[in-house]
């Protein structure tokens, strides 16, 4: 008897931690990423010193790697100050921050006991800067989310250095010591830090059975049970993870975000001005949001921890219009097809409210197609100015919808991007027929 209860308590156990999760569970799991909406990126790292790629500029020979360590010498973070930073970055209406704790260079910001490489044992910082960040932001009620790179291109058990320098082809003694390695320090990141999300990078350079990517990504939920992984673990996340570029139709992930740099660098680098406007940003969230996606947008601190101005300004300009238009960011899913409105949407999460995202200046009034709803109500999101709207070409003996044309008058608009509400008297209705009732007569 004891045997069989033993038995079934195993059983129970094992069931409880490796069992598929069901789709409801996962989206329950996955629910405030889906609603965050906007998340920074924070690539801090040795890079910043010189003002050069993250980690990329040794593995492409762009400087040396003794040059590039050289760096460490001179990461000071003297003037960093995690709660003015995360103060900022809830300012800019971002729900997640993810910092980098280890690029592809290996240099962890944490303070590890499984290897020697850290800004606190090699630079004159001598600090953990990960503990007071993680703190600092969840102070700030955001979801903390940690950068990590699978591959190492310092580790002397990794096979290769650069792009051109490999240290071995194939020995699994040195290779099953790096993975122990990559799992030693994730165990300390998950333990330390409880992250809400890890984001994965650099899983290309090898497959899924060499990372050991499955027992990683069930060792890291048995360590923290709701934690979402993103999508570069070989097959074993959570979340699309496009970068650099604005997904033109929406991915076919449910859940997505999109990194993308402010100016063209990752890190900080004081060469590149090539910033991005912040009108520029803004819509690039709006296209983001209106697909149901994220936009995850990334600063890059200075060696001494201070953030550059322009990156500063970007974050407060976001700020500024994530607040004035909060109820049609957060919490909002995928809006309609171009067909029915010539611009972005989103629906909140009934499918009850449209918002109608309006870029420009209007010369005309707005035009809203194949809504078989009742209109209610429309105000200008933020301003509270109710608006008036007209029908046009609604015949009554025709199941074709009416065009609603929208005045919106210019004292309402928005500097960047003004968002109209569209109360519907249910959930959205869209007409998508076959158009034409009476081809010919
Ligand atoms: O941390 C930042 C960048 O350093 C890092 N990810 C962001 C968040 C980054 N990793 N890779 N890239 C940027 C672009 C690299 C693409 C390539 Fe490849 C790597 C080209 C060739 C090797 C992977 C494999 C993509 C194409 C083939």
């Amino acid at each position: 008897m004891k045997k069989v209860i033993f038995l079934l308590i195993s059983f129970i156990c094992y069931h409880a931690l490796y069992s598929q999760e069901t789709e409801s569970e996962k989206n329950q799991r996955m629910q405030w990423f889906e609603d965050a909406k906007l998340g920074i990126f924070i690539h801090w790292g040795i890079y910043a010193v010189n003002g050069i790629d993250e980690s990329w500029s040794f593995f492409n020979g762009y400087i040396s790697y003794d040059d590039y360590m050289k760096q460490l010498g001179g990461f000071t973070a003297e003037n960093y100050k995690p709660k003015q930073w995360a103060k900022l970055l809830a300012e800019s209406g971002a729900k997640y921050a993810v910092l980098t704790t280890k690029h592809h260079d290996g240099v962890a910001l944490w303070d590890t006991d499984c290897g020697d490489l850290s800004i606190k044992m090699k630079t004159p910082a001598k600090e953990d800067v990960v503990t007071p960040f993680v703190k600092a932001i969840q102070n700030e009620n955001l979801k903390v989310g940690l950068y990590y790179s699978l591959l190492d291109w310092s580790h002397p058990d990794y096979p290769n250095k650069t792009r051109t320098e490999k240290r071995y082809e194939e020995d699994s003694l040195k290779w099953n010591r790096f993975v122990n390695f990559n799992f030693c320090q994730l165990e300390e990141l998950s333990k330390k830090f409880k992250p809400d999300l890890f984001w994965f990078d650099g899983d290309w350079e090898q497959s899924a059975e060499k990372w050991r990517a499955k027992e990683l990504s069930e060792s890291l939920r048995s360590w923290n049970s709701k934690v979402i992984l993103n999508s570069r673990i070989q097959g074993y996340g959570d979340y699309a993870t496009p970068e650099q570029g604005l997904p033109i139709t929406a991915p076919k992930n449910r859940y997505w975000e999109l990194c993308m740099t402010m100016n063209d660098s990752w890190g900080f680098q004081a060469n590149d001005h090539n910033y991005k406007s912040s009108n520029q940003v803004i819509r690039m969230l709006v296209d983001c949001i209106s697909k149901g996606g994220n936009l995850l947008l990334d600063i890059g601190p200075k060696a001494d921890g201070n953030i550059p101005d322009e990156q500063v300004k970007i974050l407060k300009d976001l700020g500024r219009w994530t607040n004035k238009h909060a109820e049609s960011i957060y919490g909002s899913r995928a809006g309609i097809p171009l067909e029915h409105y010539y611009g972005p949407t989103t629906l909140n999460k009934e499918g009850t409210i449209l918002y109608l995202f309006v870029p420009h200046k209007p010369n005309g009034p707005l035009m809203l197609k194949g809504i078989k709803n009742k209109i209610n109500r429309m105000y200008v999101v933020g301003n509270g100015t109710k608006l008036n709207w007209d029908v046009k070409m609604k015949q009554y003996w025709s199941s074709v919808p009416g065009i609603v044309y929208i005045d919106v008058p210019e004292k309402t608009l928005d500097d960047e991007v003004t968002v109209i509400a569209v109360l519907l008297d249910g959930k959205i209705d869209l007409y998508r027929e076959d158009g034409q009732v009476i081809e010919s007569n």
